[in-house]
Parts: C-alpha cells; structure tokens; sequence
C-alpha cells in the first residue's frame, strides 16, 4: 500500500512538473537600460546566469538593454512590464517613479548621504513599503541593485556653489521631481532619455548632465564636453530586479525562491563591485583631464539648502510617512 501510494505520488508530481513546465515560457525577456559594460548591464547578465545554472537550464532569459523593448524611452519600461510587453527587467527607481510615485524617495535632494544611509532604508521598513508599492501596482520586485550616487558635470565651468548652476541647461530624466530640484537651484533642466543625452550633450543643445561616475567613466561622458564634475552626491538610485506579476504568477513556488534568490545574489555581487571600484574609476576620469571638484560639509549643506523645497513640494506625492521612515533610518544607521 505504501508503495502504491509512493508511486502515485511520484506519478503526480511528475506530472505536476511536466504541466507546470509546459507552462513556462523557452526565454523570458529581462529589459535594461544600460548594457553589460556598465555596472548595471552586468547585475542583469550575473542573475540570468544565476537562474539558467540553478535551474538547470529549465528557465532562461534573454537581455534586451539601451531600453530597446520601449523604444529608448526607459520611463516606458514599467508600464510594459506591468501589461506583460516586458517580463523581467533590472529598472532604476527614476525610470519607473512616473507610475510609482513612492519611487521618488530616492530621488529626494542630499537624503541619503552616503553608502549606509542607501542600506538603511533599502534592508528596512522603507524598503519594504516601497516594494510593496511597486507589488501593489503590478509588478513584483525581488532585489535590489545599484546605479550609484549622481555627481553633476558640465561643460562650462566649475560647478562648487548653487549660484554656479545659475541659467545652466542640465539634461534630467525621468520624474518632474528632477525638473522641480535643478529649477531650485537656479538651472534649466530638460528631460530626456539616455539614448537623447549623448547626442544633446555633444551638440550643446545642454550644458550638463548628471550620472553615477560609472556611467560617466563607461559611457565617455569626457569626450562630449563634459570637462568638470562635482561630486555632491545628491542622490543615488538603486536598481530593482523585477517580474511582470504576470509571469510571477505562472513560477511554481520553487522557481520563484530561485528567481528571487538569484536576484538577491547578483544584486549584493552588482552592488559590492560597483562600491569597491569606484575610486579607480574616479582616477580614471581625472586621468583624462577631468576637473573634479570636492565639495566641502558646507558646501554640500548650501545645495540642501537651497533644495529643500523639492522636499515639501514631493513629500506628500511620496507619502509623507514614508519619507520620515527614510529619514528616521538615515539617522539610526
Ligand atoms: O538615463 C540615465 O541617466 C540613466 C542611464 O542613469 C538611467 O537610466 C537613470
């Protein structure tokens, strides 16, 4: 009897497997924006590498980057995932804060000071409100990446003090938050995608951009013009490795700990990489004749000053619990 039962048991699970397996798909598409040179290009490539070894093969993904599943508009990317266009994809918190407006906690001028603070809320309660956030809005996040602190450049001259950003055309991305914080110092932000950047910059259509220092040093931000940086790290924005709540859905519950697992692994791997090499990247792009400027304590606290009113402007769209859950978890770190 105990054998019989065994054996039907058995029976069934293999055909539970084979149905669950007829179900999924031969590749799922996982979109980026920047591809595998770039810190960020290299999170997507180790999770799929990740999930094609652990699960033997059975689940594979193909990279799409420079956003080419939308077209080049990356704050397209979230609603393509949401709709089922998209089935995975390792996005920035600005690219999707236009349909998750929670998102823009990042983006919030000179919160996060440093390594720790981005730590403490992305391993907390703040980090989980906004991944319930993203959930709630039909896509289910699993880990997260990084893209790195935002340091200004531009093409003009040394940039120490708001007043120096004075009339400066800065290309932006994403959300009007950026709009509302360059206005306030004093700029003229326009938004446009990366792929528009490249090309405005070289024209001097804009003056200045702002980027992590790796997409600066990788994408050779140097050759355009861009010929002083500041490093006020006014914020940084973190990657989200993410599922359409679609796909999730049709993961038995074994793949979806192994899709989330290996998110979590690529992620803390993306994430240790990108943090321990960025003092020879920022050598590199002195290197190449690169002005780059330091800002003292005081002069950081000028810039936050003078944007502090992005903070009651955006405060209540993010949620105004949210923000002091942030703030209280940049404070205890
Ligand atoms: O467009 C940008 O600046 C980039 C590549 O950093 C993002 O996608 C947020």
């Amino acid at each position: 009897m105990l054998k019989r039962c065994t054996l039907l048991a058995a029976a069934a699970s293999l055909l539970f497997s084979a149905v669950s397996h007829a179900q999924y798909k031969d590749e799922y598409t996982v979109s980026t924006v920047l591809p595998s040179a770039f810190p960020w290009g290299q999170a997507a490539d180790k999770w799929v590498e990740l999930v094609k070894e652990r699960s033997d093969g059975r689940i594979n993904m193909k990279i799409y980057s420079n956003s080419q599943l939308v077209s080049g508009d990356q704050t397209k990317e979230f609603s393509a995932m949401r709709s089922g266009l998209i089935d995975m994809a390792v996005g920035s918190t600005i690219n999707w804060s236009p349909q998750v407006p929670e998102l823009n906690l990042f983006s919030l001028p000179f919160l996060m000071p440093d390594y720790a603070a981005i730590d403490a809320i992305t391993q907390g309660e703040a980090g989980e409100a906004v991944f319930a956030a993203i959930k709630k809005r039909g896509v289910t996040p699993l880990a997260w990446g990084e893209n790195g602190f935002r340091e200004l450049s531009n093409s003009k001259q040394t940039i120490d003090e708001p007043a120096d950003l004075d009339g400066l055309k800065i290309r932006v991305v994403g959300s009007p938050l950026f709009q509302d914080t360059f206005t306030a110092l004093g700029a003229n932000p326009t938004q446009m995608s990366w792929a528009d950047a490249k090309p405005a910059l070289t024209t001097g259509a804009v003056d200045g951009q702002e980027n992590p220092l790796s997409v600066f040093d990788v994408a050779r931000i140097d050759q355009v013009g861009q010929k002083y940086l500041t490093r006020w790290h006014y914020m940084a924005d973190p990657l989200v490795f993410a599922i359409s709540n679609r796909v999730w859905d049709q993961f038995n519950p074994e793949d979806q700990a192994l899709l989330k697992q290996a998110a979590i692994d690529a992620g803390q791997w993306e994430i240790e990489k990108s943090r321990s090499e960025i003092e020879d990247t920022l050598a590199a792009i002195k290197d190449r004749g690169v002005e780059v400027t330091e800002l003292t304590d005081e002069q950081r606290a000028a810039f936050k000053e003078a944007t502090q009113s992005v903070y009651d402007q955006w405060a209540p769209r993010i949620g105004e619990d949210l923000v002091k859950q942030a703030q209280d978890a940049v404070a205890n770190r």
